[in-house]
This record gives C-alpha cells, structure tokens and sequence, in this order.
C-alpha cells in the first residue's frame, strides 16, 4: 500500500544519501538514486497527505526540476561600472559632485559570486532567480531553498524583494575540488564558477551540499518602506535576518573610501571568502535618483577593481583562431600557470603589430595578467630570462582553416579571411547567434556547435530550427541521448520568443553589438522595418554612426535568411519590457514652457529629475521632450520646427505615473 512503499522509499533514499554524502561511497547509482527519488516525489504528489515532515524531498531541497524557468525582472538587475585605480575614483567622484554636493558613501565589499535576487511574498520566500541579462534571469528557487543563511521566512509578513551575491566560501571550495580530484572530476577554477555551477543543478540535492552562502546587499523596491538611504536598507534587511556583509562601512570623505580600499587591498586574502574589488555607493537615495543610470549601470555606484595579478610562464606556441567575421586573432599556448584564482593556458596577442611590438619569440618566458573575467593577456616579454633557443613570430598568410589568402583592411591591425564560406567563420557565427546575450540557446557552445557543423546538421543559422527533424539522429549521436536533445531542441524552441534585439545581435551584423541592436530594435520594433530603413534613416537615429548604418543596410540587401526565420515562427518584435516606462525619462533633456495647472513649474523640474531626467531651459536639437502648458512662449514654435516630442500637461502626468509603475 502507498504508506508503506513511501516508508521503504525513505528509508532506501536516506541510506544512499548518507552513503554519498558523509561515506562518499554510494551503494546505488545516481540513475537509481534519481527513479527513488522521482517515484516518491510522484506518490507525495499524488497522495500529499501521506508527505512525512522528514521526507528527503524536502531536507534536502529534494526539488529535482527538469529545465530553469525564465523570469523577468520587474526591475532591471543592473551590472557594476568598473574602474581601476584612483584617478578614475577621483573622476567618479566628480561626476558624482557635479550633481550632488557633498555626497556621503557607503563601502561594500565586492563578493566574487554570481547575482541573485530573492522574492517573499507574506514573509514567505517564493522565488530566487539569477541575474541573467539583467532583464531575464532564470528561475533557481529549488536550489536557493538550501542556502542555509537564506531566510525561507521572515519575521514580518511582508512582501518584499533583497538581492546579494551568491558565494561558495573558500574552505568549502576547496574541498569540493578535492572530492572532485578524488572523483577523476574536473575541478572548478575558482569559486565563483563553482557557485555558479552549483547553482546552475537541476537537482537540488546537489546544490545542497555545495554549502553555499549569501550576502544580501540591495533593496530594489527601497520607496515601498520609506526608507531614505542605503544605510537604511543594509539595516532594515538585516533586521529581517538576511546576511548583510558586516564589513560595510559609511564613508563622508573620499579618503575614507580609499583608506578602506587600502585595507582591504591588504588584508582580502584574510577573508573566509574570495572578492575582487570593492563596491563604492552614494548613500542616499534622492541623490542616487539624481544621478541615475546609464542603459547597464547605476551612475550612483562603481566597482573598484583590485589590480590584476602578474605571473610569470612560458610560450610554448603561437595558434591563430579565425571570429565570426573572419578577423584572425593570435594566441598564445602557455604553459598552464594559477592566476587570479584560475588556472591559465591561453592568453590573447590581439595581432601581429602588437606581437612584434613587443618582441614576442616563440619559448619566450613572458609575464601574463588576468584582470577578473577578460581574457588572460600577455603583459611583457622577460628578455634577461631568453637562451637564445627562442624562435621568431612569422604572421600566417593563409587562413589556418580553410586556406584562403589573408587580407588586410587599410588603418585596422587585423588580418582577415576574406573567405565568408570559411568553417571557421561559420561556426563562430553559429555560437555567436547561440549565446547568452544574442538568442541564448543553453547548450549549444562552441563543442556542440562544432559537432553538429562538421556531422552537416548545422551549417547556418536557420538550421537551428530544422534540428527537431533529425531528432532520431541526433539522439544517437555520440554523447547525446533523448534527454539532452529534448532539452536542446527546448531550448531552440523558446530562443523563437526572444524579444528582436536579441534577434538582431545574433544576427552578426558587423559593428553591431548587443547595445546597437537594443536601440535598433526600439527605434524600430519591428525587424520589416529595420529592413525597409534607409541610409539616412539609420543616420538619423543619435549613437548610429554612418559605419553602422552601412553595415546594416548592406546586411539586408542579401541575405534572406529572416524571412526563412519567419516562417519558423521567430519573434520579430521588440517585446518592450515594463520597465522600459521609465526610459521615458532616463537621460532625457526637458524644456518647460507656459504654466501648468496641477504643479508649479520646480515641482515639475524635482519630478521629471526624479524620474532620471535633466531639465534645460532652451530647446535645441538634443531636446528630447517639450513639456506645454498654458501661454506657451516661442519655445513651443521651435519644437514644432525641429520635430521634437511634444507633451501637454497630462501626458506629462500620465508618463510620469506609467514611469512610476517599476
Ligand atoms: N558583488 C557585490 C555587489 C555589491 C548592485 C545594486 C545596484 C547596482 C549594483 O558585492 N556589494 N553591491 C552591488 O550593488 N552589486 C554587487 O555585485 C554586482 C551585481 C551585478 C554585477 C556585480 O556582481
């Protein structure tokens, strides 16, 4: 009878997880770990008055989903500019004092994890997601519920929701490499990846004994509990039980903020838990609405980056990998070195003249820096370490790949295979289309890409959307079964939603990259009409230059692979996220003329500033919006003849309460 099949479950369950976790030597295989598991969770599913309150699906997480779910994020999960040293703290300092006079900082430790944002509704957690492009992130509630120091509930029934940084701490990260040494595992190059990856589990139980951790360090929605600084709200989440950095530190001078930068520069490798910067923030929050935001960043905050590490090893080679568009990058094979936390085999040379300019021979024993995530670098040559063994750098003339003559562009330091047919450039077009911030295809990198290119499955971008017709093939491919395919072709199917910027810059079009293709798809909203845009359309729009617009309107005059893209059912919208409402304001130029009737014209200046815009009192070509109220003056004329965007009072008032809907 069901009770007692789920008693014996348990029991069966609880055994093996002793034995994998605590014994490290499992009785039973992870496959028929997975069917107990999945078959209780079915029979607690079917018969939930029969859940046990010590039921392994629940200590444990137990939660083994399938696939991530997507979310989007009412508010904009923002990245971090980054700077790195203190001229360029200075400088920040001084945009910052252009808008706010004595402005009061906070200083935060910068954890090296992944982002996360966690969701209570009635003091309850509901969701966790990652950051994701900012916008779409994915859903991680399964594997966030066993975070130990992730409150599941607070000791208030509010709604609310905290983002903090998810971290593996270092004596937890490494002896998670060990057990993966002892495993024959790959081992993870450094915490972070590993508490990504950690995180990325379908199965929680996995997840669960990454011992994780938390620091939870923002409060999106800060308006909804009054509170008026940043302070503040480090103060009220603590006091829901969230783990707040007990480092922060206020800071009324630019010499306390770099005091506590030294510090910290010394003492980081004291911590129990790796950082690589440190987090600078204007305190109060009317001032940081006043400095605002850039498309990716707050302009009220900055990430001190700690220099990069410099190790020295040797160049074993020089190989040349060919892009998307053709352009032929040197690269150095090194004898693999740690820096930055990281285990380094390769590092860019960017292109023959820098090569040369550096003197750079084959076996040279050269000094490489890895600044946090960009590509290792080589730095210098060590000359006094040569032996005279050391061979010259000859540039190839040939594409490695497929042969064709290289050429050069006049004034650019790169060579190209001029050869658009070229494997290479093929498939680095297809990985392009595939990755996170164009069309984001999970699974499909460089390795998977290159399989199904040379088995014929995929030779360009519209093949994604025939896979599903080779499925039976596919699945018995080496290395892949119904499961993975099935969560491919998934994968494929949901690209088709994606909103058209992620479209366009999947495209690969030259000189346009993922900012370009974000204003080309609001400008446009539809891709039809990206195509009928002329010349002179594209050069009309503020931040299209003339390379771009060339580029753009020779892309469409051959290609036609959008319209195959349409018949697959491709999304050829630009899906305006909510949030987009405030972007009427965002960085936008305001001229007030006549008088209002519900507000006097300051109160009108404080709120379209509070909303992210700057107020100027004549109207010229950057003017992005005239504000018209009674008795307007020439002002309205001159708007009229420059075609710029007019508002009377009420939609002055209906935009700023749209804007306020975040
Ligand atoms: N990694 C950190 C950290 C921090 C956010 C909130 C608004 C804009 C950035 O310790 N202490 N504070 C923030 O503030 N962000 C952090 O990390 C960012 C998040 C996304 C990229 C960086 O990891």
């Amino acid at each position: 009878m069901i009770e007692k099949r789920i008693d014996e479950l348990i029991k069966i369950i609880n055994k093996a997880s002793f034995e994998y976790y605590t014994n490290d030597n499992p009785s039973i295989t992870d496959q028929e770990y997975d069917d107990y598991m999945d078959e209780l969770i079915r029979l607690e599913t079917n018969y939930p008055h029969l859940v046990r309150n010590d039921s392994p699906t629940l200590k444990i997480g137990g939660e083994v989903i399938d696939d991530f779910k997507k979310v989007t994020h009412q508010i904009p999960m923002m990245s971090l500019g980054d700077i790195f040293n203190y001229d360029q703290l200075d400088d920040f300092d001084l945009k910052v004092r252009k808008v706010v006079s004595n402005p009061e900082y906070v200083c935060e430790l910068k954890i090296d994890g992944l982002s996360v944002s966690l969701v209570y509704e009635k003091g309850k957690l509901v969701r966790g997601a990652t950051r994701g492009d900012g916008t779409i992130g994915e859903d991680i509630t399964h594997n966030v519920k066993t975070i130990k120091n992730v409150p599941k509930s607070l000791p208030q029934d509010i709604d609310i929701e905290v983002r903090g940084e998810i971290y593996m701490p270092k004596a937890s990260f490494n002896s998670l490499n060990e057990q993966r040494k002892k495993k024959g595992e790959s081992e993870f190059a450094n915490p972070r990846n590993a508490a990504a990856g950690s995180v990325r589990q379908l199965d929680s139980r996995i997840a669960a004994e990454r011992k994780l951790a938390t620091f939870i360090y923002h409060l999106p929605n800060y308006e909804l509990y009054s509170l008026s600084t940043h302070y503040d709200s480090l103060k009220f989440m603590k006091d829901l039980t969230f783990c707040v950095n007990k480092e922060i530190k206020k800071c009324s001078s630019l010499k306390e903020v770099k005091d506590y930068i030294d510090y910290w520069t010394i003492h980081r490798n004291d911590l129990e838990y790796e950082i690589d910067g440190i987090v600078i923030k204007v305190n109060n929050y009317s001032e940081q609405k006043k400095l605002g935001y850039t498309a990716k960043v707050p302009k009220w905050a900055i990430a001190y980056k700690f220099p990069a590490e410099q190790v020295l090893t040797q160049l074993k080679d020089i190989e040349f990998c060919v892009g998307r568009t053709g352009k032929i990058t040197p690269r150095a094979i090194l004898n693999p070195v740690r820096v930055a936390g990281s285990t380094v085999s390769y590092a860019t040379l960017h292109n023959e003249d820098y090569i040369l300019s550096k003197d750079i021979k084959i076996g040279d024993i050269v000094s490489i820096r890895k600044a946090g995530d960009i590509i290792p670098e080589v730095v210098e040559v060590i000359k006094n370490r040569r032996t005279g063994d050391e061979k010259p750098f000859k540039m190839i003339t040939n594409c490695p790949i497929c042969g064709t003559k290289l050429i050069k562009k006049e004034n650019e330091a790169a060579y190209f295979c001029p050869n658009d047919k070229c494997d290479a450039r093929k498939i680095e077009l297809l990985c392009h289309f595939a990755s996170r911030d164009a069309m984001n295809i999970e699974g499909f990198g460089e390795s998977v890409v290159d399989d199904f290119y040379n088995s014929g499955y995929l030779k360009n971008i519209i093949d994604f959307y025939h896979l599903k017709n080779y499925k039976d093939e596919l699945m018995n491919k080496e290395g892949f079964g119904l499961k993975s395919i099935n969560k491919l072709l998934d994968a494929i199917e949901e690209s088709k939603n994606n909103s058209l910027e992620k479209l366009i810059f999947g495209l690969g079009i030259r000189h346009v990259g993922s900012k370009t293709a974000t204003l080309l798809a609001q400008q446009f909203n539809t891709l039809d009409n990206l195509k009928k845009a002329s010349y002179e359309d594209l050069c009309a729009i503020s931040d299209i230059g003339t390379k771009i617009a060339k580029s753009v309107v020779e892309y469409f005059k051959d290609e036609d692979i959008t319209e195959q893209l349409k018949q697959v059912g491709m999304n050829m919208n630009y899906l305006r996220p909510d949030y987009n409402l405030n972007e009427l304001f965002q960085d936008k130029t305001f001229v007030l003329t006549g008088t209002l009737e519900n507000m006097g014209r300051k109160e009108a200046q404080e709120l379209i500033e509070q909303m992210g815009g700057k107020n100027t009192s004549s109207v010229s070509k950057n003017t992005d919006v005239v504000i018209v109220g009674s008795n307007p003056g020439s002002k309205l004329t001159k708007a009229q003849n420059l075609g710029i965007t007019i508002w009377n009072e009420e939609e002055f008032e209906r935009n700023v309460s749209n804007g306020n809907l975040e």
